[in-house]
């Protein structure tokens, strides 16, 4: 072994090198190592880190005392678990289960915290990050038996279930004059609220209390509830009808997860809603209306590629089928597509579609017959036919591609298309979508557009728009990430332009990073966070579609953290 350790040694060293030297710190990327933005979104807090495990008492890993277990396992769950997973059994991070880790040693594992690894371990002793004494605590930790969080089955979910404002309680028409179809629910991430913003006078309606690092919104089949969760697992249903809209129920589904979405099929309108979550493994069937818990199922089982028992397959997007009574789940760590039929919840049917490994994101295309969705780490796209429910393709392209939803559009020389930004280059890869007129092109990677830089997380379109919008918030030149590229989709061989949104919105001091643009309902507008720290002033900007140029700037001492927005209209209908 200890050749293999040496040699390992030595890339870790070299890569420290290269990170200490002040030009390779501008883009750590060229050294493989996490930038700093990325660190902090891959490796985001786990609410985990606040739960109660039990410490096993593994008597070959090294001495740690209890409290210096209980302080190793939250900032395991703070900085660590988002890539390494819950069990440590690895996700876009290694495994880090004793078996390995104890055969490693205290010294090595220090010296992969200290410096990182040019796979992308960020150096979290060398950044600052960690103290040396930290270091040594963590090299320790990873050698002692994974702690596991509890389950959380029925009982639990029921016990936190609050129905604020029964159903026949609830107004039978709209009791406000806003046009809620143009509200825009946007996240506060760090306060663990939503603001919801009125489209037509940019003001701010009203703001909402949910869970904490709250994560996105989705909009009910008929547009007048609000599915709101937060990375807590705790989902809000807000009732866009009520005078002054607000919660009309609330679950907690478990202890961590980050999607949620209702039944959109023809006759389920407004029927179910559904929630997947990380931490159990597992998704679950809610009564629409109410929230009220009904069927729970659990991802854990066999990884698509080398089949092996996964016992941490946490889900990723999920999305309601047009086509069939159907929920598409994308799990992460099996790499698997469920399409989960909710027509008998009792008899539930469930078509497993092998996919690949990790799916995240991922929107429809423009028919939405087919759900394009992000396999990160094995840099794809995979496509599901939801009419046949079979895969349709797996797609190589740039590296860690990060949908959001993607964005539809018609390429002049290639027909409809799907495209999507990438976190690990400047590409952005444009997928043809249709198999019945453009063949030729369906499910191939047609153009590669040249953008800004990597570190892009979301790209959108209209379909009343000429312009394609892409994100770069997570590239370690400010310059890069507090700007935005727009492409014009008629000429797109003319490269983009750059407008300078986080100037625009006229801040101080921040982090300022632009992210998310979202279009109004008429789709001549785009909105985007300029997205700074919790102590720091944030803002919205919006921007006229056609002119390219700044219409206005929402500024409320309110807006902290804003991120992800979500247009009623256009999330209710699937549009971008
Ligand atoms: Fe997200 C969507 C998971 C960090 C903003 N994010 C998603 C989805 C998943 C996911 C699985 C798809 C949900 C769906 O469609 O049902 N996000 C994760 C993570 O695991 C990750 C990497 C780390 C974490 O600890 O959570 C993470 N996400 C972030 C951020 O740091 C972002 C940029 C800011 C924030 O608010 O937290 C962020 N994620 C978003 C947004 C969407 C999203 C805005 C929805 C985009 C859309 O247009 O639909």
């Amino acid at each position: 072994m200890k050749p293999r350790y040496g040699s390992l040694f030595a890339l870790v060293c070299a890569a420290a090198l290269v990170a200490a030297s002040p030009g390779a710190m501008a883009d750590k990327k060229e050294d493989g190592h996490m930038t700093e933005p990325e660190k902090e979104y891959q490796a985001g807090g786990s609410p985990l880190a606040e739960q109660e495990m039990h410490q096993d008492i593994n008597p070959k890993a090294p001495k740690i005392s209890h409290e210096e277990f209980e302080r190793a396992r939250q900032i395991y769950f703070e900085r660590c678990a988002g890539c390494h997973g819950v069990l440590r059994k690895g996700a876009t991070g290694k495994p880090l289960t004793p078996d390995i880790t104890l055969e490693r040693g205290t010294e090595y594992l220090k010296v992969f915290i200290n410096y990182g690894s040019p796979a992308g371990m960020p150096n979290w002793g060398t950044s600052g990050e960690l103290t040396e004494k930290e270091v040594d605590l963590m090299a320790r930790y990873v050698q002692q038996t994974p702690p596991q969080p509890p389950e959380f089955g029925m009982k639990e979910m029921k016990a936190t279930w609050k129905l604020v404002v029964p159903a026949a309680q609830r107004p039978k028409k709209k009791m406000n004059d806003i046009d809620i179809t143009n509200i825009f629910s946007t996240t506060l991430r760090d306060s663990g609220e939503v603001a919801l913003i009125d489209g037509d006078s940019k003001k701010i309606i009203t703001i909402v209390k949910t869970g904490y690092a709250v994560h996105i919104s989705r909009t009910s089949a008929s547009g007048r509830y609000l599915f709101v969760i937060g990375r807590d697992a705790r989902i809000n249903l807000i009732d866009l009808w009520m005078e002054k809209p607000d919660t009309v129920a609330e679950i907690k589904v478990g202890l961590e997860a980050r999607s949620v979405d209702s039944s959109k099929y023809k006759g389920y309108e407004d029927k179910y809603a559904i929630a997947g979550t990380y931490w159990p493994p597992q998704f679950v069937i809610m009564n629409g209306d109410t929230l009220e818990p009904l069927k729970i199922v659990s991802t854990r089982g066999m990884t698509v590629d080398t089949q092996e028992y996964h016992p941490e397959p946490r889900v990723a997007a999920i999305v309601a089928s047009h086509f069939h009574p159907e929920f598409v789940v994308n799990v992460k760590e099996t790499g698997k597509i469920l399409m989960v039929n909710y027509k008998d919840i009792d008899n539930l049917s469930i078509t497993e579609i092998g996919a690949a490994r990790f799916l995240h994101d991922g929107g429809w295309d423009a028919s939405k017959r087919y759900f394009l969705v992000a396999a990160n780490q094995s840099n794809k796209i995979a496509v599901v036919d939801a009419k046949d429910d079979k895969l349709a393709a797996l797609i190589d392209v740039g590296k860690i591609p990060h949908p959001g939803r993607g964005a539809n559009f018609f390429d002049p020389k290639f027909g409809p298309v799907w495209a999507t930004g990438h976190l690990g280059d400047e590409s952005i890869s444009l997928i043809g979508t249709d198999p019945g007129q453009h063949k030729d092109s369906a499910w191939k990677v047609v153009r590669t557009l040249k953008g800004q830089g990597g570190g892009s997380l979301f790209i959108k379109t209209h379909p009343h728009s000429k312009n394609l919008w892409v994100d770069t918030p997570l590239n370690p030149d400010a310059k890069i990430s507090q700007s935005v590229a727009v492409f014009d989709i008629n000429n797109l061989e003319k490269g983009y332009q750059v407008l300078p949104i986080a100037e625009w919105a006229g801040l101080g001091e921040g982090a300022k990073r632009v992210v998310q643009p979202e279009y109004n309902k008429a789709g001549d507008e785009v909105w985007f966070s300029v997205w700074s720290a919790k102590n720091q002033e944030s803002a919205i900007v919006v921007v006229d579609d056609k002119t390219r140029k700044l219409k206005a700037v929402i500024k409320d001492k309110r807006l902290i953290t804003p991120t992800g927005k979500f247009n009623v209209f256009n999330t209710q209908n699937d549009i971008y």
